[in-house]
């Protein structure tokens, strides 16, 4: 039975993976963590405490009282906000990877965090993007998405902390909004496209990206953490992907559910450049033959339910 410790547990990931993982290992036995609480259902439905990734001690202090063997660390800036703030970025993304690491080290603790397309940059293969490949970013955040990467490899070298993780592309969601990322125009898109039947996008058409609906990416979580050790090669961190597309494709996906939908576009010249620099569809073979990779989700499935779930909520 895992007790599992979970940094930014009220972000974008944290929000759902925190329930899915109460579900399975028990309610008490997964410890949401977040810089400030709120009142959603995974603040409220299990043990929450205060934790600033920043500060070691209260990490280590909150992992000790709760005798947790699983970190896992998701607190970070995204790549649009990193970019506009790189000094805060560097410190919070880094030097929390960092504590998160020790942390996972001082309590022998399996540890998970997440990287992203954003570890590639414009000098990496844009199509098919392998699994081992150049890795130059020329943002913030890709820079720290490598600089992690390598250090979580790190920590396994030298201390054996079994470390793993996924580069994760665009995650598109309904609970909570994620905030600050490249991506984002496509969890926006939805919301838009419920309240107001149009969409403004600030990322261009013909700009494709990975991208996966959230269920999938929790199991992917949970499965390359429940995975067997001596089938990885790779550790931090392995291409997943479910889909490819730009604006124009998810919007053409929703205009078949909702009926005139329609797409403008007024292009920021900020998170247009980021999203240049970054593949157009990453290759997840490594992650399907190492530890059974798969998804349930193509733009259409994913679309319907979007559609549904914001329907409901909004
Ligand atoms: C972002 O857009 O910054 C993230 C990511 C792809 O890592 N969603």
């Amino acid at each position: 039975m895992k007790r599992i410790l979970i940094t930014g547990a009220l972000g974008q990931i944290g929000s759902e993976l925190t329930l899915k993982l109460r579900d399975i290992y028990g309610t008490d036995n997964v410890i949401a963590t977040d810089i400030k609480k709120n009142d959603s259902e995974a603040a409220e439905s299990g043990p929450f405490e205060l934790v600033d990734v920043t500060n070691l001690n209260q990490m280590v202090e909150t992992a000790k009282k709760y005798k947790v063997d699983t970190v896992m660390h998701l607190a970070a800036l995204l790549s649009a906000t990193a970019e506009a703030k790189p000094v805060f970025a560097w410190n919070l993304n880094m030097g929390g990877l960092l504590n998160g690491l020790e942390t996972a080290r001082e309590l022998n603790a399996q540890f998970f965090t997440p990287s992203s397309i954003g570890a590639f940059g414009p000098s990496t293969p844009k199509d098919n993007t392998p699994q081992d490949t150049i890795m130059r970013p020329s943002t913030m955040y890709g820079v720290n998405k490598v600089a992690g990467e390598l250090l979580a490899d790190y920590y396994h070298q030298k201390y054996a902390v079994d470390t793993r993780g996924l580069r994760f592309p665009g995650l598109i969601s309904y609970v909570a909004l994620p905030g600050g990322g490249t991506t984002d125009y496509a969890v926006e898109i939805y919301y838009e496209a419920v309240k107001n039947g149009q969409y403004t996008s600030y990322i261009d058409k013909g700009t494709y990206m990975d991208m996966m609906y959230m269920p999938d990416a929790l199991n992917a979580i949970i499965d390359l953490m429940e995975a067997d050790s001596a089938k990885l090669i790779h550790r931090n961190s392995f291409n997943v992907t479910a889909m490819s597309f730009d604006p124009e494709e998810i919007a053409s996906s929703i205009a078949k559910y909702v009926p005139g939908f329609e797409i403008s576009y007024n292009v920021d010249p900020a998170r247009q450049k980021i999203a240049d620099s970054w593949p157009n569809s990453i290759d997840a073979t490594a992650a399907k033959e190492e530890w059974g990779f798969k998804f349930e989700y193509d733009l259409d499935r994913m679309t319907k339910e979007m559609l549904e779930k914001l329907r409901q909520k909004l």
